[in-house]
Order: structure tokens, then sequence, then C-alpha cells
């Protein structure tokens, strides 16, 4: 006799909205730092963009404030497994700041640096193209210090390590120059729809 097993069970197809090897983290967004909450007001941040640039600029809470805004809703996959479905953050685009300082051509890559110190290497045409942002608001509200506030580096299509909170700036380069997690096992781009969780993946 036929026995339909598990009918009542939730069938056990992968989400498509899911990269590989990640799971759906509902309405948890958990707090992953290797560095301790800085007390970093909004009115002491500052946003550099230096390098291979024409013009090194930095702003100010105030004049990045005055570039045309820019939200994100959207995931965020996180290298430790978790993702999250439709996040929303409110910023610049990061295309915006860098319009302004406008990269020379021999600029290949970018380090993200933040108020903290902690680094993150990537390519820059992942930080370019309406792909990248500085980000100040979660939800409609100010980012909680915690995620980063007063402002951090938001990199949604790749792993969420490379979204750097409290940033304080990107240096052009014309190389790869691994930041914390780079020099520490983790890849150079990190892909989570190819799955770039270590070096050599
Ligand atoms: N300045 C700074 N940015 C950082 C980190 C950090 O330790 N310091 N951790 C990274 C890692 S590993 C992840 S997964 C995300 C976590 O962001 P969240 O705490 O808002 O979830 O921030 C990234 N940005
Ligand atoms: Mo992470």
């Amino acid at each position: 006799m036929n026995v339909t097993r598990g009918f009542t069970g939730r069938p056990r197809v992968p989400d498509p909205g899911l990269p590989p090897g990640q799971y759906d983290a509902g309405d948890d967004w958990p707090v992953l730092s290797a560095e301790v909450t800085p007390e970093l007001a909004a009115a002491d941040w500052t946003f550099r963009v230096d390098g291979l640039v024409e013009r090194p600029l930095t702003w100010d809470w105030a004049r990045a404030h005055a570039l045309p805004g820019s939200a994100y809703e959207g995931d965020i996959h996180c290298v430790t497994g978790w993702s999250r479905f439709g996040a929303r953050f409110a910023g610049v685009s990061l295309d915006a700041f860098l319009d302004q300082a406008r990269p020379l051509a021999s600029a290949t890559h970018a380090v993200a640096y933040a108020h903290t110190g902690y680094t993150t290497s990537l390519p820059l045409a992942d930080l370019t193209g309406g792909k990248a942002w500085i980000a100040w608001e979660y939800d409609g509200e100010p980012l909680p210090a915690e995620h980063g506030g007063p402002a951090r580096l938001l990199v949604p299509h790749l792993y969420f390590w490379k979204s750097a909170k409290w940033i304080a700036g990107i240096r052009l380069l014309d190389h790869d120059e691994p930041g914390f997690w780079e020099q520490n096992g983790y890849h150079e781009r990190g892909n989570p729809w190819e799955e770039q969780r270590y070096s050599g993946d």
C-alpha cells in the first residue's frame, strides 16, 4: 500500500533566494564585530575617498547628506551562514562620492577602512554601478551603533564582512591589498552566489 509520507511537512526544496549554504535568519539581525562598538557621534563622523583619484575628498555628516539619497531594499548574507531577506537601508550611493573624487584609470581595487581600524578589500568594480552605499538608516531609523551607525559601507551583493561598519574611508589602489578578514583566510571577493567564503574557493 502506498503511503504518502510527510504530507504535512514542508518540502525540503532549497530556497532559490538563498545563496548556497545559507539559511534564512528571519527577523534576526545578528551583530558580528571583531571590535568594540565605538562611541562615534554623527558630528564626529567623516568619510574620505583618496588614493588613486583626481581629487581626494573628505565629507562630513552634512556634506554627505547633501548628496542625493539612495536606498537599498534586499538581502544580506553573512559568511557565518545567516541571510536576512528584505533589509531596508538608506543613505547615499557610493557612486555619488566617487563621481566627485574621480577615480584614475589605474584604480582597480579599494580598501575600505573604519573609524575603529577594521579594513576590508574589494575590487573597485564591486563598489561602482549602483552596487554599494554609505548607509545611515535602517528601516527608516538611524542605523544602530552596533550595526555600524552613524554610517557603514553596504555592499549587499558580497558577503557582509565587506560592509565595513563605522566607515571612515575608501582608498583606491592599483592592486589588491587584503584587509582584516582577507588576511585571515577569507576570500578576496566574497561572492555568496559562488560561495567564495575562503581564499581559494
Ligand atoms: N568596522 C567593522 N566592520 C565590520 C566588522 C567589524 O568587526 N568591524 N565585521 C564585519 C562582519 S564579519 C560582518 S558579518 C558584518 C556584520 O554586520 P552586523 O553586525 O551589522 O550584522 O559587519 C562587518 N563589518
Ligand atoms: Mo561576518
